[in-house]
């Protein structure tokens, strides 16, 4: 009944197997004359390389795709057949070639990973029905690192998981039944990811021991389940283990017993598992240990645990997420988002070649709209890892549909002025632009063991966009989500065309009932759900917006502000230090401004919270008038799953507008003139 590739068969009702399915349903190809074709083409398969167990993984990809969508699974032999498959080392590592010959396709990859990266770019077109005699092309991924991160606890939650308890632990073990994880390193590879690491950045004291014999054994099997997919695994560690476990008192990256220490653990967890691409680290952050307890800096506390992975081809990934967690709302100095920038830039050039800063894409949060980090166009001499999260912690946690991928096109398109006009987010991080042995892109996942892994099916899209996007940063997002509605829902115009209304503008909408002008953080304390004006936890009394009955807004200001402006190069520096010239999107983010400051758009900015507000509200029900056109042509368990997280988001955005446009109209004091009814 289920098919043999879903390793999970276990706790999953008939009716949800299609969510779990994600994109990969490979649905029975309805049109007779392209069904014939893809027979004809892949009729066979002619393994003209080594087998190797990435290669295996591929053919097995590929038989049962053949099997879903035309009702046959093609033999493979080494004799012949319709669709070729090699191997060819002069081409680039993980690139791949499909050529189009008179007989069939022949797939040359630069290596197994390439071949199964391959095969379901073939899959993929197929599914869209992409004539088979015109998918010529090559493809490379832009970015060398193509990472994820999981927020997973031993104990099995998942800090910011929105799609239920982890599926690599739970009760201080790991998950005994491995299959949902070879589940989902197949939806990875799908989409190219090939690193990520399975537990929290926040190592408390158990997840400390994953790098002793504790756990080495488990790790050494997950390992090797996502090796079969052509990704690698890293760990994060608790920067204090030579206390937690060392028996020293000490973690001091200087101290020869600490260096001792980790020169000799990092020998044998790879003795144990030596495939490990290393350790990620967050340090001297929300209370994290690190080398500040003993006045290192953290160039000196990152070198020292690099000395200990080099000789293992190892690496380190370090957070630059360092900040002052308690500010008092009347220090209207200490600029939480100056920090990353203060901490890291006085240190470029001083990290060994195999560290790697880990920097996230704005220099607050992953807020619904902040500016690029300083930091990404300030390093110049130093490997660095972009950071997004694909959970949406402040985007509506997976209750809410938002749409990433625009926004994080905007990231990647924004021009640093690093190297003069036109030095691009997206060349910076892929190594284009400095000089950079380790590079490339990093999210904080958004899964769990929720049938539909994401908790709302939507938010699959997030995935599967993220793992498209950084592999090719120049698809669009429409490109994006139109592929991705296509395989998970099929090709039916009506279908892709309401879906596409939702997702687009989705983003935006949520911007628009949420945070206005680039303000963030107005949601409740510690789960960071829901409108909360007064509410940021690491603001001691007081809030990030510093709204009160004369203005709004922070003044980041080089003149009379934090002088974070002043941290981006000259053209943008102006561009933000400037009332005039500052967006209007970031307004607030810069300036601190009177209610009735008027912005570009000619309205003043209590009028766009007002009407933003209820523009948003209003949008949100045309997404529920798109979803519920499609009752009946998408299946049941789907169209209600999506159907009540709608509802839910329109209910949360009615509150949005009304908190949010109460709370200003009573503080700003504005007379009735900028007033809607709101009740
Ligand atoms: C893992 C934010 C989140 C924390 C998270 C932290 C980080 O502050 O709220 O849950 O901790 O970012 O990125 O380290």
């Amino acid at each position: 009944m289920y098919r043999k590739n879903e390793r999970l068969v276990d706790g999953l009702e008939e009716d949800q197997l299609t969510s779990y399915r994600a994109w990969l349903q490979y649905r029975s190809i309805g049109d007779e004359g392209y069904q014939k074709k893809v027979l004809s083409y892949f009729s066979s398969i002619h393994l003209d390389c080594n087998r190797d167990v990435i290669i295996d993984r591929a053919l097995e990809e590929i038989q049962l795709a053949m099997f879903e969508m035309v009702g046959f699974s093609p033999n493979i032999s080494q004799n012949g057949g319709s669709f070729v498959i090699n191997v060819d080392s002069n081409l680039a590592k993980e690139g791949f070639q499909v050529k189009s010959t008179d007989s069939g396709l022949t797939l040359t990859g630069g290596s197994s990973r390439a071949v199964l990266y391959g095969i379901f770019h073939i899959l993929r077109e197929i599914q869209s029905e992409t004539p088979l005699n015109t998918m010529d092309c090559y493809e490379a991924p832009k970015n060398a690192f193509r990472m994820i991160n999981h927020w997973d606890d031993m104990n099995g939650d998942v800090e910011r998981g929105y799609a239920g308890q982890s599926f690599f632990y739970d009760d201080y073990q790991f998950i005994k039944d491995r299959a949902r994880i070879h589940d989902y390193a197949r939806l990875l590879s799908s989409v190219g990811i090939n690193a990520l690491t399975i537990n929290n950045v926040n190592v408390h004291q158990v997840e400390s021991h994953l790098i002793t014999d504790k756990y080495l054994d488990e790790v050494k099997q997950t390992s090797d389940i996502f090796n079969q997919y052509g990704i690698t695994m890293y760990l994060s560690i608790n920067y204090a283990s030579p206390i937690e476990f060392g028996g020293l008192d000490t973690a001091d990256p200087l101290d020869e017993r600490v260096i001792q220490f980790w020169k000799q653990t990092v020998q044998h967890v790879y003795k144990r598992v030596p495939q490990l691409g290393g350790f990620l680290v967050k340090a001297d952050s929300e209370n994290r240990p690190g080398p500040f307890t003993y006045d290192r800096n953290h160039a000196e506390g990152a070198n020292m645990l690099a000395d200990a992975l080099a000789p293992f081809g190892g690496i380190v990934i370090w957070r630059c997420f360092v900040y002052n967690c308690k500010q008092d709302w009347r220090d209207r100095k200490t600029d939480r988002a100056r920090a990353a920038y203060d901490h890291f830039m006085p240190l470029d050039g001083q990290f060994k070649d195999n560290v790697v800063l880990q920097i996230k894409n704005g220099p607050m949060d992953f807020q619904v709209r902040e500016p690029v980090s300083p930091l990404i166009g300030g390093l110049e001499k130093t490997n660095q890892f972009l950071e997004f999260q694909i959970a949406q912690e402040y985007l509506g946690q997976q209750r809410h549909l938002v749409y990433l991928i625009p926004q994080w096109k905007e990231v990647l398109a924004f021009d640093t002025q690093a190297k003069g006009e036109g030095t691009q987010v997206k060349d910076i991080v892929s190594g284009d632009v400095f000089d950079q042995s380790i590079s490339g892109i990093v999210a904080v996942s958004n899964v769990g063991n929720d049938y539909n892994w994401t908790g709302h099916t939507m938010a699959q899209l997030n995935l599967y966009g993220y793992g498209r996007l950084i592999w090719n940063p120049d698809l669009s997002a429409e490109a994006i989500a139109l592929e991705w509605t296509k395989q998970t829902f099929g090709r039916d115009h009506h279908v892709v065309d309401h879906i596409m209304q939702m997702v687009m503008p989705s983003w935006e909408i949520y911007e628009n009932y949420t945070s206005p002008l680039g303000i963030g953080w107005m949601v409740n304390v510690s789960h960071h759900y829901g409108p909360n004006i007064d509410g940021y936890e690491y603001m001691a009394w007081g809030t990030y917006h510093f709204a009160d009955r004369d203005g709004i807004g922070v003044d980041r200001t080089i003149e009379t502000g934090t002088g974070y402006a002043g941290q981006y190069h000259p053209v943008n520096r102006d561009v933000y230090n400037a009332l005039e010239s500052c967006p209007d999107e970031l307004l607030l983010f810069f300036h601190h401004v009177p209610y009735t400051h008027q912005l570009k758009s000619g309205k003043t900015v209590i009028q766009h919270i007002y009407d933003t507000h209820f523009k948003g509200v209003e949008q949100v029900e045309a997404m529920i008038d798109d979803w519920q056109q499609l009752k009946n042509k998408v299946d049941e368990r789907r169209f209600k799953d999506v159907s009540e997280r709608l509802d839910h988001q329109l209910y949360m955005a009615k509150e949005w507008r009304d908190i949010i446009n109460t709370y200003f109209y009573r503080k700003s004091g504005i007379d009735d003139q900028h007033k809607r009814t709101i009740y």
